[in-house]
């Protein structure tokens, strides 16, 4: 069993049973001209989770561990993209409009893309998502169930989006999730320590949070059996 430093106690998990969850490192979020620019935030705040975030995936990388990426987007005719989300923001640039990157948030387009430095390889799940929470309408559920998967280390943008819709998610169907907080980002900082102080409350209501280097450190320590991890 691994044991990593984190709030409100340490998290404890066996390699065999973990997936790393990386959500939605979309051009959309990260970049200029993506969606997330397109509501007047300033993109260049997500850019700080990126090397924590990559110096993760190669640690689960080289473990053989489980990966999953997710990205958040729709249908290229809008099939799957409810009013309710269509109709706020900016109401002159929405969902599936033309923007630098092309269509805002539609599959295929640019923009939709996860950032290179993230980039999935071979033999690591995506997982393209209509809504905030990676269950919604996904079959990561199925997924992580088939794995024997029970804890999952939590990357991603933004905090208290689908970040925070995930994690609540994942809490309520029995997984055991620990947040880090270099590797998650907000447009507004006190959304991001809002969320992650949520998220540890109340004995650990809904999970962990701890940092990629607690959690490297806590791998590094531990020599994983690759047998039965993927
Ligand atoms: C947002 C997300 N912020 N991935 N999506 O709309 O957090």
């Amino acid at each position: 069993m691994i044991t990593v430093q984190a709030e409100p106690h340490p998290y404890v998990f066996d390699a065999a049973r973990v997936a790393l969850l990386c959500i939605d490192f979309q051009r959309d979020f990260v970049e200029a001209g993506g969606f997330g620019e397109s509501l007047g935030n300033d993109v260049s705040r997500l850019r700080s989770t990126i090397e924590p975030t990559r110096a993760v995936l190669s640690a689960f990388r080289e473990r053989g561990l489980t990966v999953i990426h997710t990205r958040e987007g729709h249908r290229p005719d809008l099939t799957d993209l409810f009013p309710a989300k269509r109709d706020r923001g900016n109401p002159t640039l929405r969902i599936g409009d033309e923007g630098p990157m092309g269509r805002l948030l539609v599959r295929g387009s640019a923009g939709h893309d996860i950032v290179p430095e993230l980039a999935p390889q071979p033999g690591e799940v995506l997982l393209d998502k209509p809504g905030k929470g990676s269950f919604y309408a996904t079959d990561l559920e199925t997924i992580l169930r088939a794995r024997g998967i029970t804890h999952l280390v939590v990357t991603g943008v933004t905090t208290e989006v689908c970040v925070q819709s995930t994690v609540r998610e994942a809490n309520d169907r029995g997984f055991e999730s620990l947040v880090l907080s270099d590797c998650t980002g907000s447009y507004f900082p006190e959304f991001h320590a809002s969320a992650l102080a949520m998220f540890a409350a109340q004995g650990g209501i809904v999970g962990w949070v701890g940092t990629s280097a607690d959690l490297l450190s806590a791998l590094d320590r531990s020599p994983v059996q690759t047998e039965n991890v993927r």
